[in-house]
């Protein structure tokens, strides 16, 4: 095992990452920016290094500062969390060049997901379900009126350098297709420096269903189930849940099976979750691949009983994963997560600031993975998560009781916080139901603002 890992990242994501390295006996090391001096990721690392002013630029995302504090403090491994420089392909290959282990997949695999319409095709050759679409990108505004015709109207136009819902464009009729061609092109070319456009067949209400991966560095890879996750806004994920209840046990395993094949061929290490849309059909079909950890991997720590954090930090390290993992994965109860924002509850506005009461619930499967506290502050530099609230019961129901009980304990002052929306959320019939898609909130949210008080929720 290491004996002494960085940890390139702040906030939550940091601390659980730390917590990890702790409890495997690594040292740590955390930087910071000059914002986050009295955070809870500097308190409780073993060493901590200042890397520049507040804006992420100069600071979490400044590969030669985050370098050569690795350097200075003389770490064996990075762990990059999510985002930041979790999937930048550049930064992994300058980690290799300079004796430091990155702590996720080897940088040409984040390269080839980073190309969303290779990764496409790479899933199709392994047999996982695509949706049709164009075979690689479209040159011209004409090829694409063409890739059009033999897929069907809808579709939808998206960048090959894309992902997380940017440059895309939904096309319904031949007449509109030109125009969209030129704006979602200008749109990439402008986001991700790459105008390049694939297409794929417009699904309506998809729900958002994805799996997560462990690949050992030794060639196996394992699939620890799915998570639903179609609870967002402006593809920012509210509320997650694993498993999905319309993910029947042999879709689950066939899938899973077809995955592990795949990612096996393409040479895939550590953590990953592959992305899916479920037609109204119960159809899944990939869209794209992270190759990160990502933001609600707790839901399924909880219903596979793993600790996803120690086996990336495990599997970099060399260890197999038939010594991480139990000799049968299997599905305990069932998870959900709400994401505490530090924003206005209907309006979405950031709220930073100082906060000033900070009463976290616990409680039998209860979990809070939260760097905030009474008297931290909310910088207005960042991500405005604040803490993940996870609760795990025996089935759906349970979760939800114990979610509300909990949100009913968790009390927020100084800032704005999404608590109140996530209370009025777990209240609807429709998601108390399961039944909901991509589109729950911007229904929710419409009809609250319709109703006679205007206001979602509860005094
Ligand atoms: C789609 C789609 C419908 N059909 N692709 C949005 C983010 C990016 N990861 C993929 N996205 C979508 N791709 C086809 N062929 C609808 C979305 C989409 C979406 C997907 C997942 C979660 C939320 C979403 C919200 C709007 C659109």
């Amino acid at each position: 095992m290491f004996r002494k890992v960085l940890v390139a990242n702040r906030g939550e994501i940091a601390l659980r990452v730390l917590n990890a390295c702790r409890e495997l006996g690594i040292r740590t090391v955390a930087v910071y920016s000059e914002a986050d001096r009295n955070s809870l990721h500097v308190r409780f690392a073993d060493e901590a290094i200042c890397i520049g002013p507040p804006r992420l630029a100069e600071s979490y995302l400044n590969v030669p500062a985050v370098i050569s504090a690795a350097e200075i403090a003389d770490v064996e491994a990075i762990h990059p969390g999510y985002g930041l420089l979790s999937e930048n392909a550049n930064f992994a290959e300058v980690c290799r060049a300079s004796n430091i282990k990155f702590i996720g997949p080897p940088p040409e695999v984040t390269r080839l997901m980073g190309e969303k319409e290779k990764a496409r095709q790479a899933m199709k050759k392994a047999n996982v379900p695509i949706l049709p679409g164009s075979d690689g990108v479209i040159a011209t505004a004409g090829e694409a009126q063409t890739w059009a015709e033999t897929v069907g109207y809808p579709v939808i136009l998206k960048a090959k350098a894309g992902g997380g819902g940017r440059g895309m464009r939904i096309v319904r009729t031949p007449e509109e297709l030109p125009n969209h061609f030129h704006a979602a092109s200008g749109e990439a070319a402008n986001a991700f420096g790459n105008g390049e456009l694939y297409m794929e067949k417009f699904i309506e209400r998809p729900r958002h269903i994805e799996f997560q991966i462990l690949a050992d560095e030794h060639g196996n890879v394992a699939s620890l189930f799915e998570r639903e996750c179609s609870i967002q806004r402006r593809h920012q994920k509210l509320i997650e849940e694993a498993p999905s209840l319309k993910v029947t046990s042999s879709l689950r395993e066939e899938l899973g099976q077809m995955l592990c094949r795949c990612l096996a061929e393409i040479g895939y290490q550590n953590a990953g979750t592959v992305e899916f849309l479920m037609d109204e059909d119960g159809q899944l079909h990939f869209i794209e691949m992270n190759t990160r950890i990502q933001v609600e991997h707790p839901v399924t720590e909880a219903i596979a009983g793993v600790d996803l954090v120690k086996a990336q930090l495990r599997i970099a390290a060399g260890e197999r994963l038939d010594a991480i993992l139990p000799a049968k994965l299997e599905i305990r109860g069932h998870a959900i997560e709400c994401r505490i924002n530090a924003e206005h509850p209907q309006k979405f506005t950031p709220s930073a600031g100082q906060i000033t009461v900070f009463n976290v619930p616990g409680g039998n499967g209860v979990r809070v993975d939260t760097a905030q506290y009474a008297e931290g502050v909310v910088p207005p530099y960042y991500d405005s998560l604040i803490a993940k609230l996870i609760v795990h019961g025996n089935d759906r129901a349970e979760a939800i009781a114990k979610m509300e009980r909990a949100l009913s304990q968790f009390v927020v002052r100084g800032i704005e916080t999404s608590i109140s929306l996530h209370q009025a959320i777990l209240r609807d019939p429709g998601f108390r139901a399961g039944e909901f898609d991509t589109k729950f909130m911007e229904n929710f949210l419409a009809e609250k603002a319709g109703s006679r008080s205007g206001t979602i929720m509860a005094p």
